[in-house]
């Protein structure tokens, strides 16, 4: 076996536990070779071309999107595994009822086996990797192994990848082990395919020993280890214990025509439009005003010395959706994807160009889809996989804020909650404590379906983190109301609801840059700047708090936007009691204190409430 850069005395780490780790990954995985990636430039360009060489990816035309590639998953490899994701930790009860669990042990029997001469005929690359700025004291460290070169470059777009990480983890440091394969051993001799995976699928967390083995995906969060193994499901279960937080939250910078800078992060289910409120630009009437970008997916925040939380992206990249991506929704995301890039699952154009629904203009007349076959508008499906992705460094976005490598993090003032919901919430509203805020948060969710007849039911996503939580959610919840104790300055706590739908069904508020309207009110309300309404759900604007330059939004529409129907406000506390009780063993009687409070509070409402002042 070749052991490139790894000997007794050349090796590129002293770290022990690295070097006893990959050798009996070695053993078990028994690759053909072992390449320890740099993270170099030149690394990255020598493994994308072999992957063009191999078939699994191809470059686009370098005059239309330079240093740019696509892929093309295997069709039945499109999207992370919920089902085939697992947390393993001592007890059913540890992972909660929000996991699937499987005893460690019998897991780990599972996986032996699985791993088992698992990287036969193929490359075992170790990539060192660090979750946000090196060395900054809210960073952490992982290697994953892995047997696809795609991982590899993707991980050193999503991450700080490479040597410098084994610098900064030195002799002793801690990291992450992320075990990584497609699970598609290669016969000698065997021809290789263009995107090779196993229909067996495991995707395994061991909160306890903070470690992660993934088999038999190449896709996204099943396969870039650093992501949502790593920055969320492990990462929270390491935040309870160390006192800190690991959330599904998008980092935004406001910065007003004065300089005063406010940061908010804000999480939302999947699919929701985090990357397009991240990349937010003010609309007509904001003149002077900048959204800057930290971050679009993932916070580790934690307690400053100023009493205050502080926030870093742990990513290094953005793994986006491309359907919907457009000049209209989102130019930061479009400028970002101008070079650098890889596409994964998205319609090649004659040109050599990618394509995607939504994008704007008129649709080409031809093109090659996701699975490689000839399109035309006419053919009655999709030309892009409704989960195709961009995989962009963070340094091509235009709106990238300029500490967004800060080593502290930045101080974070608000924490904002939405879902998707065509009725029964409001616009925005601020919660009354930090308890209510939590309460709020561990309340949100979207509609299933639409709400055709009657009232659709909401699927709860608890802080976004229902796939993402390490452990059980209860749990969870308690180490939320804590955190509120921890800090001096706790940020203030929004939910939001950009998807209200009027009698006819069409959105009530426009949505995208007008966003910016209520983050506006949020920073004002941070900063003591305007007032609120109190109504059964939270603090409220009335249509006179909020900023209306450059858009001819009535009042009627506010009220009707931001009214709160009495019975369906009891219907959903009603509801709220329902999940609820999945988590009883572990329910904070402070969330149910809330549900209750919050019931009361309706029963004394008028039949509809309005902002009206
Ligand atoms: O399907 C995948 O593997 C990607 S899922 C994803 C990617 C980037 C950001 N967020 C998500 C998510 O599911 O929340
Ligand atoms: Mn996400």
């Amino acid at each position: 076996m070749n052991h490139q850069h790894m000997n007794k005395s050349g090796a590129k780490t002293g770290n022990a536990r690295l070097l006893a780790w990959i050798d009996q990954v070695a053993e078990l995985c028994k690759p053909d070779s072992i390449h320890w990636c740099d993270g170099s430039q030149e690394e990255y360009d020598r493994l994308c071309e072999e992957m063009v060489q191999a078939g699994t990816m191809i470059r686009l035309n370098p005059e239309l999107r330079p240093n740019s590639f696509l892929a093309r998953s295997d069709p039945d490899d499109v999207a992370r595994v919920e089902d085939r994701t697992f947390i393993c930790s001592t007890t059913e009860e540890e992972a909660g009822p929000n996991n699937n669990w499987v005893a460690p042990d019998e897991m780990k029997q599972t996986l032996n086996g699985l791993f088992d001469g698992c990287m036969r005929g193929r490359v075992m690359y170790v990539c060192p990797f660090s979750m946000g700025p090196l060395g900054s004291p809210i960073a952490h460290i992982g290697v994953q192994v892995t047997d696809s070169a795609y991982a590899a470059v993707n991980m050193r777009i999503m991450t700080r990848m490479g040597d410098a990480v084994l610098d900064t983890l030195g002799a002793e440091g801690e990291f992450v082990p992320c075990l990584h394969s497609v699970g598609a051993p290669l016969a000698p001799g065997a021809a290789d395919t263009a995107w090779p995976c196993s229909e067996t699928k495991y995707i395994v967390h061991f909160p306890e020993d903070r470690s992660i083995w993934s088999y038999g995906s190449g896709y996204g969060g099943n396969a870039l280890l650093g992501k949502k193994c790593f920055a969320l499901r492990i990462a929270s279960a390491m935040a309870r214990d160390e006192g800190w937080l690991a959330e599904h939250m998008l980092i935004l910078g406001l910065e007003s025509p004065e300089g005063e800078k406010t940061y908010v992060a804000a999480a939302f289910p999947s699919a929701c439009g985090k990357t397009n409120l991240a990349m937010l630009i003010p609309p007509t009437g904001f003149d002077g005003w900048k959204a800057t970008t930290v971050g679009d997916d993932i916070a580790w925040i934690k307690p400053g010395k100023d009493g205050r939380l502080h926030a870093i992206n742990p990513e290094a990249g953005y793994f986006g959706v491309a359907p919907g991506t457009s000049m209209d929704s989102n130019p930061n995301a479009m400028r970002m994807l101008a070079k650098n890039c890889i596409f994964t699952n998205v319609a090649l154009t004659d040109d050599g160009d990618v394509w995607w629904e939504g994008m704007d203009g008129a649709p080409p007349a031809h093109a090659i889809d996701w699975q490689g076959n000839d399109w035309t508008p006419d053919s009655g499906r999709p030309a892009a996989h409704p989960n195709s992705r961009f995989t962009a460094p963070a340094t091509e976005c235009p709106s990238l804020d300029p500490d967004w490598e800060a080593p502290e993090g930045v101080p974070i003032d608000a924490f904002i909650f939405g879902g998707r919901l065509s009725r029964t919430f409001p616009l925005v509203y601020q919660a009354r404590d930090w308890a209510h805020g939590v309460y709020m948060a561990a309340t949100m969710g979207s509609e299933a379906t639409a709400a055709a007849v009657g009232q659709a039911a909401i699927r709860r996503d608890p802080m976004a983190m229902l796939p993402f939580c390490g452990y059980n959610m209860g749990e969870y919840w308690a180490h939320w109301l804590a955190m509120g104790e921890r800090v001096a300055k706790p940020p203030a706590i929004f939910r939001v609801n950009w998807f209200r739908k009027d009698g006819d069904g069409k959105f009530i508020w426009p949505g995208f840059g007008e966003n910016m309207r209520v983050l506006k009110w949020v920073v004002d309300r941070v900063r003591g700047n305007a007032t609120a309404e109190a109504s059964p759900f939270g603090l409220m604007p009335r249509h006179e708090d909020m900023t209306w330059t450059g858009l001819d939004f009535p009042r009627e529409s506010f009220l009707e936007l931001t009214a709160i129907d009495r019975a369906e406000g009891l219907a959903e506390a009603e509801d709220q009691k329902e999940h609820f009780a999945q988590f009883n063993g572990q329910l904070p009687v402070a969330l149910e204190q809330q549900r209750v409070d919050m019931t009361e509070r309706l029963n004394q409402a008028p039949e509809v409430w309005r902002a009206e002042g």
